[in-house]
């Protein structure tokens, strides 16, 4: 999953992407560099950042959602307002991709109630971004992370949402400390016996900065070596602003672990 953030304000500068024009490029270049399905956002949920509007959002994503759409590339829309669910969903876009896990009112009955069936990813996040980095606690992370997404799950299923087109995410770096993090990382299998694809999100995040010492600008290798272990854990899909990159790791990876090509 690549990602394009029509922001100011992403936390990664070379992610952002208010020229549309520029943004479509973006998201074509990064499908033909392997990546499957393009994640789209207005709102940046950096810790602390600016809410964006309805109106905002929607000005942003749908010239972008339609013309990709339209040439049959997959889009996955970060949001967490029905309202623009809806708008997105009807100008094509196949996934949404919800950091509040589809907890504002009419969430639900929105994705259940789509005309064409899109897939819906559940994320864990800890308070709202304005605060969620303000000493993230919990006395069990992995526990809580995980009882929150089956019970995410469970209620999407409850409203009428198919259970293949639901993915879990523990939400790197939303209301967690580094250590947090890791623990997560590290029980990602037990997370994907929950019986749901897992999307693992960790490219250029502050967890590598703390690990390499490096600034958001450098942390392509760390992302790399990030991505590889979630994958190595039973995630289903990364989410990476560096699609090029991440898909050659991937498949050299994939090579070694199921030999697939070169045989001899
Ligand atoms: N991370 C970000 C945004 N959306 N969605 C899911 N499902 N998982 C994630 O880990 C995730 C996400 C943050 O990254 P980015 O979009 O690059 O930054 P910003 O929120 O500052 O725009």
């Amino acid at each position: 999953m690549g990602v394009v953030n029509l922001t100011s304000d992403s936390f990664f500068p070379g992610s952002r992407m208010l020229d549309p024009a520029a943004a479509l490029e973006d998201a074509q270049r990064m499908i033909g560099d392997g990546a499957d399905l393009i994640d789209i956002g207005a709102e940046s949920t950096r810790p602390g950042a600016a809410p964006a509007s309805e109106g905002e959002e929607l000005e942003r994503l749908i010239p972008l959602v339609e013309k990709l759409a339209a040439s049959n590339v997959p889009v996955s829309a970060d949001t967490r307002k029905p309202a623009v669910m809806r708008a997105v969903i009807a100008a094509g876009a196949s996934m949404i991709n919800d950091v509040s896990a589809l907890r504002e009112p009419g969430a639900l009955e929105t994705i259940a109630g789509a005309k064409e069936p899109v897939a819906v990813c559940v994320m864990h996040m800890k308070g709202e971004p304005a605060t969620m980095q303000q000493a993230p606690s919990y006395v069990d992370a992995v526990s809580e992370v995980k009882d929150f997404l089956a019970e995410r799950a469970r209620a999407c299923e409850a409203a009428g949402i198919a259970r293949e087109r639901v993915v879990v995410d523990p939400g790197f770096g939303f209301g967690k400390t580094v250590a947090h993090n890791l623990v997560l990382l590290r029980a990602l299998p037990e997370i994907a016996a929950l019986g749901y694809p897992v999307l693992a999100g960790l490219s250029r995040k502050s967890t590598i900065g703390a690990i390499t010492g490096r600034d958001v600008g450098e942390r392509l290798a760390g992302s790399l070596g990030a991505a590889l272990a979630a994958v190595a854990r039973g995630a289903a899909m990364v989410r990476v602003h560096d699609v090029r990159e991440t898909v050659d790791a991937l498949k050299v990876w994939n090579e070694v672990q199921h030999g697939q090509t070169f045989r001899h």
